[in-house]
């Protein structure tokens, strides 16, 4: 679309500028690129009159939702440095609810309740170890190669943490921190179990190390000895169940719907410590672990310990798996620094973005299964296809005809391009077409994603594109712009924008697939927690010395006291109950002074522990609106001397 040349990124990208501007001006006419392409303020120029693709293909804008109407897809995004996951609604582009994980979030009081904090990690005083994230990553839990509907997994970057959230409930209930790991980036649940084929569902977390460190982590020792490790986590305990040791860093991840792959794209395999060190080579690879033999290598002893942790390391450095037929990993190489790896539905291949090489590998994983079995002798030969897209590839995603769309981040597209048609022309068919249409968005897109994309049920209705600027394209609200997650229509052959949709930043990653798959549960169960206040007469004040236990039960617009005496410097646990059985139906509780303020949602309990200040009258009060008496709804805790 024209739009492209309002672009900055001419400013900051003269070479590319000038050759959008020749793709421009082809496209639409010489007259209608000059007039775009002499307002270099972006922001101010009008879009140019013609701008057909939006309206082609899409009909009536399917982004728009009349009032009442729901979205067909839930989609997951992750929040990047907010440290949660977002919902959003799709086609319309609405967020619906944050789940916080890694970081404290204060309208549910997510870091504030005793129950949340356990969830979070504690250190000895009872505070919160970390209050910071970087989430990136956000995928579900499989059957038969389609989601389940169990859990969804992110991760951490920052603190090398992955956080399930149970999706009968949209909530966070586990957090697992990974030994010897710095830059947690990729993760990937697996889709069935390499071994027994019973077994058609996600039961192991991969996770992938980015920054290679010393191992152990201490004191400062020679770069050179420095390295990452590949992590599977299990998937219903949350306990680390293996590493591996690997040279070259991990990226993304990806994995095989029959389970016996799991690889990590690599942009570091020089291992430099320094940023030219890291782009020295001209390529660099993609690692394929072989689940079963790793497994079977854990089992036999085969492995060894880091520091304190327990955790069994197995070697997949290059130098332990020469022999393709005991190897756990075999490193296939890919052009320089790519980033991205992701599975394609019909379950054959794998798609390395190149990043600085304008290239997508293809990836044949029956050739990678031969060559661990020693029927193929050359990895190169599992490369079923090496093709040019355009400047800066990132990321895939599928539309299940065959099709793939590849982020380029340097030239603000997305490309549509045949798989099959590729490695035709891969093959020497130099007359085989492979991209089949190119889309502008807005601007500089990373992660992309289909509906259904990453399962066996793709779609190919709907394409997600997470653009990293959104510049211009949303009112003006000072220096810090929001995400623009452009949606596309792709169920024709020529893709059409349909919506803009701000997303406060930072998402990096999400799915999002259609929404019969989840079945959320809308009122907890009271008998789920073990410290429910049952009925609204348990309510009452218990002390042991210092300690003083608070018990509300509460039904709107009441609480089960009316007040409370507790003594200056109390160590006060205050356990409260929501009673009401109604959907949507939720309070919060408040004291004033005392940085208590969390809710309850129907049939919910929590509690928080919080020492009782002066002696004076604090209101407690109800924060979230339930009741036409919601005002009134308070109890009085009186702190005597
Ligand atoms: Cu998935 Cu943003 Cu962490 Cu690519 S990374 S853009
Ligand atoms: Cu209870 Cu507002
Ligand atoms: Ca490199």
């Amino acid at each position: 679309m024209t739009d492209k040349i309002l672009d900055t990124t001419p400013e900051a990208q003269p070479e590319l500028g000038r050759r959008r501007f020749f793709n421009t001006t082809a496209l639409v006419g010489l007259t209608a690129g000059l007039a775009a392409c002499g307002d270099k303020s972006a922001g101010t120029g009008a879009a140019p009159a013609s701008a057909p693709l939006a309206h082609a293909g899409g009909g009536a804008n399917a982004s728009h939702l009349k009032p009442g109407e729901l979205d067909s897809y839930y989609g997951f995004w992750s929040g990047g440095h907010t440290g949660d996951v977002r919902v959003l609604g799709i086609p319309s582009g609405r967020e619906i609810l944050r789940i916080p994980c890694f970081v404290p979030d204060a309208l549910v009081g997510w870091g504030h309740t005793n129950e949340s904090k356990k969830i979070m990690g504690t250190k000895a005083d009872g505070s919160l170890r970390y209050t910071v994230g970087d989430t990136h990553h956000v995928h579900l839990s499989y059957k038969d190669g389609n989601y389940d509907g169990r859990y969804a997994w992110v991760n951490d970057k920052i603190n090398s943490r992955v956080a399930r959230i149970r999706l009968d409930y949209f909530v966070c209930d586990k957090i697992t921190m990974l030994p010897n790991v710095q830059g947690f980036h990729g993760i990937f649940p697996d889709k069935a179990d390499p071994v027994d084929p019973k077994i058609n569902y996600t039961t192991r977390v991969f996770c992938g190390g980015e920054f290679s460190i010393p191992l152990p982590n201490a004191g400062v020792e020679d770069e050179k000895q420095y390295r990452s490790l590949f992590t599977c986590v299990d998937a219903e305990t949350m306990d680390v169940r293996w590493q591996a040791l690997i040279d070259g860093n991990c990226d993304l991840v990806a994995t095989s719907y029959d389970g016996k792959l799991a690889a990590t794209n690599q942009y570091n395999t020089e291992m430099g410590a320094k940023f030219a060190d890291m782009m020295s080579a001209e390529r660099d690879a993609c690692v394929f672990f072989n689940i079963a033999r790793i497994e079977e290598a854990v089992k036999a002893g085969k492995f060894k310990t880091i520091g304190s942790s327990k955790v069994p390391v197995v070697d997949a450095t290059r130098e332990a798996n020469k022999d393709a037929k005991t190897a756990l990993a075999a490193y296939v190489s890919v052009p320089k620094n790519p980033h991205g790896v992701n599975a394609s539905p019909d379950g054959k291949y794998f798609i390395c973005a190149g990043k600085l090489s304008p290239t997508a590998t293809v990836i044949e994983l029956s050739k990678v299964l031969d060559y661990f079995d020693g029927k193929l002798e050359k990895l190169d030969g599992a490369i079923a296809a090496e093709v040019e897209l355009g400047l800066g590839p990132l990321h895939t995603a599928f539309d299940g005809r065959g099709n793939a769309y590849t982020t380029l981040f340097l030239d603000s597209q997305v490309v549509k391009w045949n798989v099959d048609k590729a490695i035709a022309f891969h093959k020497g068919d130099k007359a085989a077409k492979y991209v089949v249409d190119r889309i502008d968005v807005h601007y500089q897109p990373g992660h992309i994603n289909a509906s259904q994309s990453e399962t066996k049920a793709a779609d190919g209705k709907f394409l997600a594109v997470g653009c990293k600027f959104a510049k211009d394209r949303f009112l003006p609200v000072g220096p810090l712009h929001p995400e623009n997650e452009q949606l596309i229509d792709i169920s024709g052959e020529k893709m059409a924008l349909l919506g803009d949709h701000p997303v406060r930043g930072e998402p990096h990653d999400f799915v999002f697939f259609k929404r019969d798959l989840l079945k959320p549960k809308m009122v907890y169960n009271l008998d789920d927690f073990p410290h429910a206040v049952k009925d609204v007469k348990d309510s009452g004040v218990t002390r042991n010395g210092k300690k003083v236990t608070v018990k509300i039960a509460s039904v709107a617009p009441a609480f089960g006291l009316t007040e409370f005496k507790v003594k200056k410097g109390d160590e006060v646990t205050l356990i409260l109950t929501n009673l009401d059985k109604v959907q949507d139906l939720t309070h919060g509780f408040a004291i004033p002074g005392h940085n208590v303020n969390f809710i309850v949602n129907p049939q919910e309990t929590a509690s928080v522990t919080f020492t009782a200040g002066d002696p004076g009258v604090y209101w407690c009060y109800c924060t979230h609106f339930c009741h036409a008496l919601h005002l009134e709804m308070r109890t009085r805790m009186i702190v005597e001397a």
